[in-house]
């Protein structure tokens, strides 16, 4: 890409669209101009590929998920045409600031966590690497909620990210079509067959946003397609004149809410019927699109899973197998059998947790009025599965595996038994899905099982969140690294480099200063860059164990005050966000600003230890936190993190993981040796073992001394006016993620890392070989495989 070329685009919209030069806009209009003018130059290069594309007739996949962390998209997109740096220095001839431009942008925040961010990091290698694929998701109104402390509590407010956000996406009017909800359906037998229809339904209407996907180094551009409700007919004035006022206007009530909002709370009725709506609405659109275009294209549909490869990211869009039956019965006549093996040849799902509140399970009686029609395909699919269990001999199985059972859809057990592939994210979770999880289906289908450890987008999460280091490397290995991480194993030649190791500390130090910078600014609270910077960010959930590390700051602040412990000084830093409804995560947070107000107001302790809560994590948080971490905390109890990503995105900037043999931490201590990482803690089995004897967490508590030095502490505590007795006790009693089991041996893994840091040469060669192991986590190797092993999809430049 010629930058003289965008830079001409910048001008010219500038003056059509505001009647200015660049030396009189606004950093606003710059932004608004520089985002328009990358549409445009990713619309053309679109435009090319799929022409080659449609020349050439191959395979493409389609990434249904319900969440897209995307993150900003203008410095990515900028630094995949290869113009970053000179358009920097162009607008800084002009004294604008290419940093602060980038802040204009809001943080498309279409996304909860790992799933959603794992979305985006494939659809960026897919295109990357030239694979042609599409997402397909939500527009929503309101992306994850902006998380904002106050007096330690979490407080959760909309974030409204369209307004500066609608510049980077494309409306394709032409590609609209229409979902219905409610009604009834009418079995009948016609001339042509037995046919179903649906009648008295809400017609929905489904509009295309199209956010366009750039790759690194390539003419390849792919989409992400985003479908936004409208009311099909708006009001609807005859029903209105009958007196019919709530129906009137139903339809148009149903579209404002389906793609308002990012999973709102499905604690209640109304939130669940809302999730099953917007989950329907969105695959529903997108599979119609894609099955017209089929069939326009070869006049039959018994070829489309030659064609085209849909994925299930997790249980969210499940409801696609049976919306695919429908089409193919309903609207194409294929009999039932035929239908039911292109369905099979066409799908395949991951699963992203074995938590099993996120199992996801929907009554009949809630799901039934919402969606007659796929409520009927998926007791027919139900039925035959039954059938075909009980003449395997496995109906004892019935139980577990039944898709419909005891009055509830389970949609793990749809998308098993509807998928040609099931694959889990990391060796340890996809063991567990055959071993424990899905055990029962395994034995039905084993050679449907598999795994594909997850990976990271590391153009973005080294090659943007870290110039420093990235253009370090490439002097050090040359830029193939980019292109391909597994080349990052070459910087292994310097590890015993002392100018080297210098060089790589140098740059942690820079990063660690630019983070303290941006918690000055925006906290008003000024931390040591020498201390060590000790990291946990990701979702708050108890699984992850915020409270274990919580727990040692704690043990630390009374071994510090009162038993004259004196350790190098830490800078623990924790980001977070918990589920507006799940309380006792807020109660985490609470705690931990307690503990941060409770180390701040003692002049001992604050000298050696410093806790600091980044309120509001999103994607362009992480790409200033990670870079400047020096220990990766992943200490969720064995067995429950699916993999991580947080986990690849640290080590590859050179962070030492303190974990548990947990999810992908397992295969980063396989890539660095055991030399290179701090394991602590129970083992799966372990940890099954314990579950089975019965655990009983006051046995830790007389067991260890300082189990009990600090919970005994945590009673005397009383931070403005609040206690934290509730915390105990329900330690003491419940520990449900057996913080207190793990306790002793984390306070001992906590030692280790001191000491290792404490090595200064040491530790920046255990950095150095973290980042210099980190090639098999890239997404661009992950991507590969599902596209290999699972959808049989090929590279089309
Ligand atoms: C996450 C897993 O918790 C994490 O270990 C994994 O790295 C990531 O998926 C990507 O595979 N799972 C979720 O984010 C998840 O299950 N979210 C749905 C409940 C909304």
């Amino acid at each position: 890409m010629n930058s003289l070329n965008f830079q001409q685009r910048i001008e010219q919209t500038l003056q059509i669209q505001f009647g200015v030069t660049i030396d009189h806009a606004s950093k606003r209009q710059v932004y608004e101009a520089m985002m328009r003018s990358v549409r445009e130059i990713l619309s053309q290069k679109k435009f090319g590929y799929e022409q080659e594309l449609k020349k050439r007739r191959v395979k493409r996949a389609y990434y249904m998920s319900m969440e897209f962390l995307v993150g900003r998209t203008l410095r990515n997109n900028l630094f995949n045409l290869g113009i970053e740096q000179e358009i920097q220095t162009y607008l800084s001839k002009h004294h604008i600031s290419l940093d602060e431009i980038y802040q204009i942008e809001p943080d498309p925040g279409l996304g909860n966590g790992g799933l959603g961010r794992l979305a985006s990091c494939y659809l960026d290698a897919l295109t990357s690497q030239d694979y042609p694929v599409t997402g397909f998701s939500i527009l929503y109104e309101y992306g994850i909620f902006k998380q904002v402390i106050n007096n330690g509590w979490q407080q959760e407010f909309p974030d409204y990210w369209l307004d500066l956000g609608k510049y980077g996406l494309v409306y394709r009017s032409d590609e609209e079509v229409e979902v219905r909800f409610y009604g009834n359906i009418k079995e009948e037998m016609t001339a042509e067959g037995f046919r179903v229809t649906h009648e008295n339904y809400t017609a929905i209407q489904a509009e295309p946003y199209d956010l366009l996907i750039s790759g690194y180094d390539t003419d390849t551009v792919n989409t992400l397609r985003l479908w936004e409700a409208k009311a099909k007919t708006g009001f609807n004035m005859k029903l209105f004149e009958r007196g019919e006022y709530s129906r009137s206007s139903e339809a148009e009530a149903i579209a404002s809410s389906i793609s308002k909002l990012l999973y709102p709370a499905d604690s209640t009725r109304e939130g669940k019927e809302l999730r099953i709506k917007q989950q329907y609405f969105f695959i529903s659109a997108s599979l119609q699109q894609l099955v017209k275009n089929h069939y326009r294209e070869f006049g039959t549909l018994e070829n489309f899973h030659e064609y085209a490869a849909l994925h299930i990211n997790d249980t969210h869009p499940a409801m696609a197998v049976a919306e695919f039956m429908r089409l193919l019965i309903d609207e194409y006549h294929y009999s039932w059998e035929k239908s039911w093996e292109i369905t099979t040849k066409t799908f395949a799902y991951t699963n992203h947790t074995i938590m099993s509140e996120a199992l996801e399970k929907w009554a009949v009686d809630l799901f039934q009025p919402i969606l007659p029609r796929i409520y009927s395909i998926i007791e027919e699919i139900n039925r035959r599965f039954c059938q075909w269990v009980i003449d395997m001999g496995y109906e004892m199985t019935l139980p577990e595996t039944a898709i419909i059972y005891d009055g509830m859809i389970k949609m793990a057990n749809l998308s098993i038994v509807s998928s040609h592939y099931v694959n889990g994210v990391s060796k340890l979770h996809s063991d567990i899905l055959v071993d424990s999880t899905f055990r029962s289906f395994y034995a039905l289908y084993p050679d449907k099982f598999g795994n594909v450890t997850n990976g990271i987008a590391h153009r973005r999460w080294l090659g943007q969140a870290n110039p420093e280091l990235t253009n370090y490397l490439e002097s050090l290995i040359g830029i193939d690294f980019v292109k391909d991480l597994s080349k990052i194993s070459k910087l292994l030649e310097y590890k015993d480099d002392e100018k080297v190791l210098h060089a790589l500390k140098d740059i942690k130090h820079q990063k660690k200063q630019q983070l303290a910078a941006y918690i000055q600014d925006t906290l008003g609270i000024t931390v040591n860059p020498n201390s060590i910077f000790d990291v946990q960010v990701k979702r708050l959930h108890e699984y992850k164990r915020q409270l274990l590390n919580a727990l040692h700051i704690v043990y630390l602040y009374q071994a510090i005050k009162y038993q004259g412990l004196r350790p190098t000084p830490r800078t623990f830093i924790f980001a977070a966000k918990a589920s507006s409804g799940y309380d006792m995560a807020k109660n985490i947070i609470k705690f931990i600003h307690s503990i941060s107000q409770l180390i701040e107001s003692d002049e001992l302790v604050r000298e050696y230890i410093k806790v600091v809560f980044i309120p509001d994590y999103k994607v362009s948080l992480a790409e200033i936190i990670l870079p400047a971490a020096d220990v990766s905390e992943q200490i969720s109890q064995a067995g429950k993190e699916a993999s991580g990503t947080g986990n690849m995105k640290l080590m590859l900037n050179g962070a030492i993981t303190l974990g548990t043999l947990d999810g992908a931490n397992v295969e980063i201590l396989e890539a660095v040796g055991e030399e290179n990482i701090v394991i602590f803690g129970l083992k799966t089995e372990e940890v099954n073992q314990l579950v089975a004897e019965g655990y009983k967490p006051w046995e830790w508590y007389n067991r260890s001394e300082r189990v009990k030095q600090t919970l005994d502490f945590i009673r005397t505590m009383t931070v403005g006016g609040m206690n934290f007795n509730f915390l105990v006790d329900y330690l003491l009693n419940d520990d449900p993620f057996m913080c207190l089991a793990d306790f002793e041996s984390y306070i001992y893994a906590q030692q280790q890392i001191e000491e290792a840091y404490n090595d200064e040469k040491q530790w920046q060669k255990m950095s150095l070989v973290n980042t210099a192991k980190a090639g098999i986590f890239s997404a661009d190797r992950a991507v590969k495989e599902y596209a290999d092993r699972i959808w049989h999809i090929q590279q089309v430049k």
